[in-house]
């Protein structure tokens, strides 16, 4: 049965204010978030949007360091950059505040204090990398070293440059601290786990049984979770910067990021009611009422945290109301390529603003339109132009404008009264009047990218009507028709400022103005009636600019140029090692194969197993290029191998019997060697 619910708390991650935000955040999460919240506001529901910054955390520290500064002068600096992003890009939180309030630290001590206390949290011992020169343990991802898989230089959760595999930093062949590049001891500390593993047949009966309408890719990341056996996971951590555990004998421990920053949603809440109760009422009301519907907007990378980690603390807890669902977008590219910050690969926002001053609207437009709602999508400078050119300015605007201009031309900006319908315009009615409909359906469902595409439609649909009905031609014979053509344009536009509201709302705000509408609400849309005849228009401007070549070639050139010092730096990074002999050389036997078969290997996500034919018998090669090649790709093509490169065994058994080479470009991605000309497999590269 559907559940009906009173009132709506809608979360959106708190990103971690250890840097600006750019495009792929406002895609990802905050414009859906946003678009959704407007929409409640406007059919006059009783909703709360939160936001805040993620201020805890091994990346504010390590930005800290990188700048000889303290970990709050790093949170102090972006908190402020990132909710003026926001501000200026009319993301309307009712709460933006920051985990490193009082009340938060308060809040979140308590929440723990009291799983602590009803014995919901399990104490372990672990030994853990220490670094005696710094005086500190080290987080998995401080320590560096050798990957016992394949041998390249890893982290310690994590070989990501080589195998992919997930590690244990103690797997790590000569492991070092990353900070000081000291070998690092192992010492025994204690820990705080919330038990996972007790919660995992509630988890599967709330989530695999009771939520198959959340997105398939939440559901199915959620499923792949919850198909292995969950693990306990550590709530603290040894860190000196967070919130202290509040228990006695845990000094120079603090509560793992992930476990106070969800609690923050909560606790900034909690500070909004207790700043306005009469407007908000109380934080539980938000949180802990039955009636309330909870949803957090997030991207993918967060989404165990979300629909696993965090609905185990509330149960755990006890007393809050579970999320309802947990619309979680895939990643925005730019250009084709990753945004990545520390490759500065990214449209940062504060840095669009500067460049196109007053044209957030068009940025929401486009991230919108090209939303990464069902898999990975794509940003581009051409598509925004062009998307701002051939719709906003050639459809949206220029509806709008000829409404507007006709009107005041015609009837001095009054709005004329409506005749006789002829057919024409019955039908031209009755296309635009199913929009609310489609578009409230679209909305409900998460869907946005289809729902503004709807919402362009009104546009659409008045454009078409203006040019074939051609009022400016009739004024000289027939003003009143041109009367009931623009008094019915009129009606459209006033629509149009209403449909497209949560989308573009800075436009919505100008054309309410243009139109002289005091206000709108969401039940008017789809209605004829909007503007009564003789109600005076207020002046006509622009609503969108076209935006030349000129604009874009120089955000396509700052583009390249970061590529190219990206380029520049990989190389200076990867420098020409020590000269080898020819007898060095020699002893590596480097071949021909033709890839016979080439499969993905399960669980093991980076990972492609070939079998090669290398001219005397079939061999199996395990490469980690899973994430660069589709294994189709790969058949039937000759490469070059190590013939002669030890075997090594992986932990599943597999055995790889050589090397197959490829070569890494600046961004990380890898290309496949392969040779200009077919030879006979097994030919020797010399
Ligand atoms: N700060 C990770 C991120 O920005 C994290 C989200 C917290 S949401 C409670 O992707
Ligand atoms: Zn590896």
């Amino acid at each position: 049965m559907e559940k009906t619910f009173k009132r709506t708390t809608v979360t959106s991650a708190l990103p971690y204010a250890n840097g600006p935000v750019h495009i792929g955040h406002l895609a990802g999460v905050y414009v859906p978030a946003d678009i959704y919240v407007r929409y409640l506001r406007l059919k006059g529901e009783e909703v709360l949007f939160v936001g805040g910054s993620d201020e805890h955390g091994v990346p504010v520290t390590q930005r800290a360091r990188k700048e000889g500064i303290t970990p709050q002068d790093v949170v102090d600096r972006y908190h402020n950059i990132i909710k003026e992003s926001f501000r200026e890009f009319g993301i309307s939180f009712d709460v933006y505040s920051r985990t490193t309030s009082d009340v938060h630290h308060r809040f979140a001590s308590d929440f723990f204090r009291k799983l602590y206390d009803e014995g919901k949290l399990v104490e372990q011992s672990t030994k853990q990398f220490y670094d005696e020169k710094t005086e500190k343990f080290l987080t998995d991802r401080d320590v560096v070293g050798e990957c016992p898989y394949c041998h390249k230089q890893a982290y310690g959760n994590q070989c990501e440059e080589g195998c992919g595999r997930a590690l244990e930093p103690t797997e790590l062949i000569n492991p070092r601290s990353k900070e000081t590049g000291e070998t690092p001891v192992l010492r025994e500390t204690k820990n705080w786990y919330l038990p996972l593993n007790e919660y995992q047949q509630w988890l599967k009966e709330w989530i695999l049984e009771s939520h198959k309408e959340w997105r398939p890719n939440v559901y199915g990341q959620c499923k792949s979770w919850l198909d292995m056996d969950l693990q306990p996971r550590a709530m603290t951590r040894d860190l000196d910067w967070g919130i202290p555990v509040p228990v006695e004998g845990a000094d120079g421990k603090v509560l793992y990021v992930w476990f106070d920053a969800p609690i923050g949603y909560i606790s900034n809440t909690k500070e909004l009611c207790d700043n306005e109760p009469e407007k908000w009422g109380s934080w539980e009301k938000w949180w802990q009422n039955e009636d309330t519907r909870l949803l957090h907007f997030i991207g993918k990378d967060n989404i165990v945290f979300h629909c696993i980690i965090f609905p185990t603390m509330m149960k755990a807890h006890g007393g809050y109301v579970m999320p309802d669902n947990v619309p979680s977008n895939e990643f925005l590219n730019l250009e084709d390529d990753k945004i990545s910050t520390s490759r500065n690969w990214a449209v940062w926002l504060h840095e669009y603003l500067v460049d196109f001053p007053g044209k957030q609207d068009v940025l929401r437009y486009v991230l919108t339109a090209n939303a990464p709602e069902t898999k990975d999508n794509n940003f581009t400078w051409r598509d925004f132009q062009a998307r701002n050119n051939n719709e906003l300015v050639a459809v949206y605007g220029n509806f709008v404008n000829r409404a507007l201009v006709l009107t005041h031309k015609y009837f001095d900006g009054k709005v004329p009264a409506c005749g006789e319908l002829i057919d024409y315009d019955k039908a031209t009615i009755a296309e635009f009047i199913n929009v609310k409909a489609e578009v409230e359906k679209l909305l409900d469902t998460f869907k946005f990218r289809e729902a503004q595409k709807e919402a362009m439609n009104l546009a659409r649909i008045g454009n078409k009507y203006l040019a074939d009905t051609e009022p400016w031609k009739l004024a000289k014979t027939d003003m009143g028709r041109v009367g009931t053509i623009l008094n019915l344009s009129l009606q459209l536009a006033a629509n149009l400022a209403i449909a497209f509201e949560p989308f573009l709302p800075f436009s919505s705000e100008k054309l309410r103005g243009m139109l002289g509408m005091e206000s709108f609400e969401w039940e008017q849309l789809g209605c004829t009636d909007l503007l009564a005849a003789g109600h005076q228009l207020g002046k006509a401007e622009l609503l969108f600019e076209k935006i030349d070549d000129s604009a874009i070639d120089a955000q396509m050139q700052r583009l390249e140029e970061i590529k190219k010092a990206n380029e520049a730096a990989s190389y200076r990074a990867n420098p020409v090692k020590p000269t080898v002999s020819f007898e060095d050389w020699e002893k590596l036997d480097i071949r021909v194969g033709t890839v016979l078969e080439c499969e993905r290997v399960p669980k093991m996500k980076k990972l492609l197993k070939f079998k090669i034919a290398d001219g005397i018998a079939d061999r199996t090669i395990v490469s980690g290029i899973a994430e660069h090649y589709a294994p189709e790709e790969l058949v039937g093509k000759q490469v070059l191998f190590i013939a002669n490169f030890a075997p090594r065994q992986f932990k599943n058994g597999l055995v790889s019997e050589g090397m197959i080479l490829s070569a890494e470009n600046y961004d990380g991605s890898l290309a496949v060697t392969s040779l200009l000309r077919e030879v006979k497999p097994g030919s020797e590269v010399k």
